[in-house]
């Protein structure tokens, strides 16, 4: 398998932890999605990470859809329980970490792609509003010690990996205090053996 996409991509590196921390061997393809957008369209037809090139030559997208199958290769092993109110749980603390995600990564782009006077700030103003009622709806709904109780999920993958990018990139609404339990988590997961097998590499980020 080949996973297509670099680690800032918080999306690609939870696909990245759950490949390490099933024991699935894969290489990669860190082509950027902006730097080479051209050959990874060839590969990913909306030209975004992650995409998995199955040893068959399918091609998985969409890091949900990719790790749905990963699961279901993976058994009792999964990130996410077969069935009931866990896997609910895990699903939408999942779902609101991703969307925490997808309000913070409007906020980087529209910066990043507009100059500060052509930049809404009505629509920043608006993300940033939801990204911080993303992070504490998170942090209120923690059941600990990991995401959602004793085991590891994809919620505490997608939380770890979302807190990474709002340190790196807008860590004006991540709160030390407010959101404290959600930093304790990841830190604790970045010590995981997948979580260190998926480490960011200073070659693998987006211009600032
Ligand atoms: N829902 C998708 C989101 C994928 C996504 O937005 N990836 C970003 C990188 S984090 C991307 O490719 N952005 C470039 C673009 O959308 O043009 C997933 O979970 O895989």
């Amino acid at each position: 398998m080949i996973l297509v996409g670099q680690y800032d991509s918080p999306v690609t590196r939870r696909v990245a932890v759950a490949l390490h921390h099933y024991g699935r061997p894969f290489t990669r393809d860190t082509r950027s999605i902006f730097g080479e957008a051209e050959a990874v369209g060839k590969i990913s037809p909306l030209t975004r990470i992650p995409a998995l090139v199955l040893d068959d030559g399918e091609v998985l997208i969409d890091s949900a859809a990719i790790l749905d199958y990963l699961d279901e290769l993976s058994g009792d092993r999964a990130l996410c329980p077969v069935s009931g109110p866990s896997r609910r749980q895990v699903l939408q603390m999942t779902a609101l970490a991703q969307g925490t995600l997808e309000k913070a990564a409007a906020v980087v782009y529209e910066r990043h792609f507009h100059h500060a006077a052509n930049q809404s700030a009505e629509w920043l103003s608006r993300c940033l509003g939801q990204a911080r009622a993303g992070l504490d709806e998170l942090t209120r709904r923690l059941d600990r010690p990991y995401a959602c109780g004793a085991a590891l999920s994809h919620a505490d993958v997608m939380i770890t990996t979302l807190i990474w990018y709002m340190q790196d990139r807008m860590d004006e609404v991540l709160s030390p205090s407010a959101h404290a339990p959600l930093i304790a988590l990841a830190q604790h997961c970045e010590t995981l053996p997948a979580f260190r097998a998926a480490a960011i590499s200073d070659f693998e980020k987006m211009p600032k």
